[in-house]
């Protein structure tokens, strides 16, 4: 039997899955909730998190997982955790010089972006060295905050972690370094080298170079469990694999392993990301390029208005999810040329910065007519502001509530015009991780790896009709002008 354990350590929980990939089955699972996540401030947009709050949490898991495998078959173990969040230690990991950690969550460094921008030559130039503009919540700008208001604090760091390498460095006892892909979400890195950008680090803080750890490959074997942990835990000296990202730990856990592969989450916000090869660059700044577990790349793009605006138009005309069903094979593809922004609330991609949803050719129209104009206008979205990724989608997987609807999918198969099949993503960051410690270890073939543990749910498939997909290649422009009229408006 050889075991290997991935945790995942997200914004709301902390979660485990265990492996055994003699018998390619998962043999330990659980999660447990934080009680006080975060702290958030609305007025400011500061929004913060214990690290001891997710240290005594890995422990806490590392006791269970003990308690509940066999110990002396644990080979290696790796981990998630929400991207960005920094964290600010002294000479060991367990010396905090800050007792909490700005989040992905937080949007208070809105003058540390733009400050950025302006001394590495504006957003373009900055998503071209780092992979995405500056955004509020990545880890550079959270740097620069800090060190312009707490100087004293600042200097007497001597390491900055991300969330995930700052979980490794406890395990190794030591301070460890961060992946390549959870260290492109930082505005540190640069995307095609995977080094830090020295001009980068210049734009955001003195003396930052030597504070941050060293970049490797997500594959990287970093260490072992530290005597401390093995003692306590009465577990061996388990090998320890470079942590990473939850977003590109769970692209592994979905099953993604080759460029056109996509996957979409139609959750609170929707979410498209895929791997890519060339770490081509989103144009007006909405997408993200990061380094990918698999050793290249990986593109993400964010909306805002995802479930949420589902909710408010179903809501709006007091329909239950079988009645939208309903509405989308009652009306035709194309919807007789109405469509729908559904900017209910601020959009992420497209920037749009108040509430303002946009209707053509709705007035007096059906309640089916504005559900369809909803969900094309939510995936012909999708498809605009994934076009940046220069990847041909040769199949999508759906993950998400809203991915239990097959007639939202089958709109989803026809702006792409690919098959869409559904994926339980339930725990994907956890065994992402988990089958990145077995990869790491043993240097195995990715396909092998995923193949025994990932697998669309059966029967989900669903084939796009070619004359809708005719119909849809068609209204794309159309599409493309109303949002650019109304982005211009
Ligand atoms: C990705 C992002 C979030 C966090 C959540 O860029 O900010 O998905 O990783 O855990």
């Amino acid at each position: 039997m050889s075991l290997y354990a991935g945790f995942d350590c997200s914004t709301q929980s902390l979660s485990v899955i265990v492996i055994d990939v003699t018998r390619r089955t998962i043999v330990f699972q659980d999660s447990l909730s934080f009680e006080h996540p975060f702290v958030s401030s609305a007025d400011t947009g500061v929004v913060h998190a214990s690290p001891r709050m997710w240290a005594s949490a890995m422990d806490e898991m590392l006791s269970r997982l003990a308690a509940n495998i066999d110990r002396s078959s644990l080979e290696a173990i790796s981990g998630a955790a929400q991207q960005h969040g920094s964290v600010y230690c002294g000479p060991g990991p367990e010396d905090l010089t800050r007792e909490t950690s700005p989040i992905w969550m937080d949007s208070s460094t809105g003058r540390e972006c733009a400050e950025i921008e302006q001394a590495l030559g504006g957003p373009q130039a900055v998503a071209q060295l780092t992979g995405s503009r500056a955004c509020p919540r990545f880890s550079g700008p959270q740097i620069r905050k800090f060190c312009r208001e707490e100087p004293d604090a600042y200097a007497r760091t001597e390491r900055i972690h991300l969330v995930s390498s700052f979980l490794a460095s406890l395990l190794i006892g030591g301070h460890a370094p961060i992946d390549h892909a959870d260290g492109s979400g930082m505005s540190l890195m640069n995307i095609r080298t995977g080094e830090w950008a020295p001009a980068a680090l210049e734009a955001t803080a003195p003396g930052l170079h030597a504070k941050l750890p060293s970049l490797v490959p997500s594959a990287s074997l970093i260490g072992t469990l530290s005597r401390a942990r093995q003692r306590t835990f009465g577990l061996p000296a388990a090998q320890i694999a470079a942590w990473s990202g939850d977003n590109p730990s769970s692209m592994v856990g979905t099953g993604l392993i080759r460029e056109g592969q996509l996957a979409v989450s139609l959750g609170t916000s929707d979410t498209i990301f895929g791997p890519m090869r060339v770490p081509a660059v989103s144009g007006d700044g909405t997408g993200h390029v990061f380094g990918s577990p698999l050793g290249e790349f990986m593109g993400i793009t964010v909306f805002r208005n995802g479930s949420l605006a589902r909710e408010r138009v179903r809501d709006a005309f007091g329909l239950g999810w079988g009645e939208v069903e309903d509405a989308l094979s009652r009306t035709p593809a194309g919807n007789n040329g109405a469509m729908m922004l559904p900017w209910f609330e601020p959009e992420i991609t497209p920037g749009v910065t108040a509430a303002s949803p946009v209707r053509l050719g709705l007035e007096g129209a059906a309640p089916a007519r504005h559900i369809r104009a909803l969900i094309e206008g939510q995936m012909m979205a999708m498809k605009r502001h994934s076009a940046w990724m220069r990847v041909a989608p040769v199949s999508i997987l759906a993950t998400g509530g809203a991915s239990a609807n097959r007639s939202i999918l089958q709109v989803m198969a026809e702006v792409f015009g690919v098959p869409v099949e559904v994926v339980d993503n339930t725990g994907s960051a956890a065994l992402g991780a988990a089958l990145r410690a077995w990869q790491a270890h043993r240097r195995l073939p990715w396909p092998e790896v995923i193949g025994s543990f990932t697998a669309a749910v059966s029967g989900s498939r669903i084939v796009p009709v070619a004359e809708n997909v005719r119909t849809y290649r068609a209204l794309q422009n159309r599409y493309t002008a109303l949002e650019a009229g109304a982005l211009g408006g």
